[in-house]
């Protein structure tokens, strides 16, 4: 018999779902911000944590916890609003899950089941932050994180991480390949496919590390091309923007969404992060690529665009935010999907139009004090004489 807390807590979430999102007050003009997350723990399907029975489960207690809803792919199918969440488990063991909605700004339901990956890796523990490029080849692919024990050093927390490939044509059926070896970088995160062939192979983006947590001589974001995708092997890496003294991406700066083709150039949304007295600071900011060459910088505006704010400044790992996946529609809409502080996941919308005004009208970091008062009031001054003072 099925649980009577079940219908109570069911009747509740409903009601969350139901809830519909609203823009918020904030307001720079590049972005809009919405009131509620689009994706909680409290998102997760109920028969994925209770188990139902009333006989097995008397107290109707949580069985398998979910912690947080984090990094989530995103993809637009049939006019249809696909994120591909990252699920953390109580156990601390994340996994990947899809959730659906019509319009992209509420309404995400997860379906039925999370995704079970084949278990082609015996080594690797975790998985996650998963990037859905849809390819020029016909399949979707799902570029993600897969994390292994370092067995190389005696340090239990020591570990490594990779780059997994899968790809799928419904984000139901999905084939793991191998997982993506890049023979100049000990470790990879943050890999993101590019949506087109470049000289008739697969591109990658990459962010080569030395350590798990810190890049160490990894120099930024870097880009590699590769013959075969179901073995993918890059043998040469290009840093192509790299990490910067005191600026935003000092610490590290890695690909976030599957960049935006646009008439002016391919937009990157990626995140670059700082270190602080309170620990690493994490943003989002955007820069442009030449169409004809991905890897040639053409715009890089000054500083962050979405900064952690209010309330998504805390969470599991707070002062964070972070992307992975971004809608790009036909009407030139954008959804940028973030989450705060390893916790929630945000939409924030915006245009097309309105992403290429920020990247090539934005100027950039003169990467000194002094330069940047300069840059203030010639700002300053140009708005004075056109208020006439
Ligand atoms: O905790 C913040 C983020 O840390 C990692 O990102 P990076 O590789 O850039 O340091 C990832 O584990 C990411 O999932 C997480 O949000």
């Amino acid at each position: 018999m099925v649980h009577e807390k079940y219908y109570e807590l069911l009747e509740k979430q409903q009601e969350l779902i139901g809830r519909k999102n609203v823009k918020s007050e904030f307001y720079n003009g590049i972005f809009d911000r919405y009131e509620y997350p689009v994706l909680t723990r409290d998102y997760i399907p109920l028969t994925w944590k209770y188990d139902l029975d009333k006989e097995s489960n008397p107290y109707f207690m949580e069985r398998l916890g979910v912690n947080a809803v984090m990094n989530s792919g995103a993809i637009e199918l049939d006019g249809k609003f696909y994120l591909v969440a990252r699920i953390e488990g109580a156990d601390r063991k994340s996994f990947f899950g899809v959730a659906e909605s019509d319009n992209g700004i509420d309404g995400f339901r997860f379906w039925d089941y999370p995704i079970l990956l084949d278990d082609t890796c015996p080594e690797e523990t975790n998985v996650y932050d998963m990037r859905l490029t849809k390819h020029e080849d016909g399949y979707i692919y799902g570029v993600f994180c897969s994390e292994s024990k370092d067995t190389t050093v005696n340090d239990l927390s020591a570990a490594v991480a990779a780059a997994g490939i899968v790809r799928t044509k419904d984000l139901k059926n999905w084939e793991r390949l191998d997982n993506l070896k890049t023979l100049n970088s000990p470790q990879q995160r943050n890999v993101v496919l590019h949506p087109e062939f470049v000289n008739g192979k697969y591109a990658f983006y990459t962010r080569p590390m030395d350590d798990f947590i810190d890049t160490g001589s990894g120099g930024g974001i870097g880009f590699g091309l590769c013959d075969d995708i179901e073995h993918a092997v890059v043998d040469e890496e290009i840093i192509t923007s790299k990490r910067k003294y005191h600026t935003i991406t000092e610490a590290k700066n890695g690909a976030g969404a599957v960049p935006i083709k646009t008439d002016r150039g391919w937009i990157h949304i990626a995140h670059g992060v700082r270190n602080t007295a309170a620990g690493l600071r994490y943003v989002i900011y955007a820069f442009a690529t030449d169409l004809n060459d991905p890897t040639k910088v053409i715009a890089e505006p000054s500083g962050l665009l979405i900064g952690p704010l209010g309330e998504e400044r805390v969470g599991d790992v707070s002062n964070v935010v972070f992307t992975n996946g971004a809608i790009a529609r036909d009407n030139g809409d954008v959804f940028i999907y973030y989450a705060s502080s390893d916790t929630r996941m945000h939409v924030a919308t915006t245009t097309i139009d309105k992403l290429i005004d920020y990247v090539f009208n934005t100027p950039t970091d003169p990467l000194r004090s002094v330069e940047c008062v300069a840059q203030r009031c010639e700002l300053i001054k140009k708005n004075l004489e056109l208020l006439g003072r």
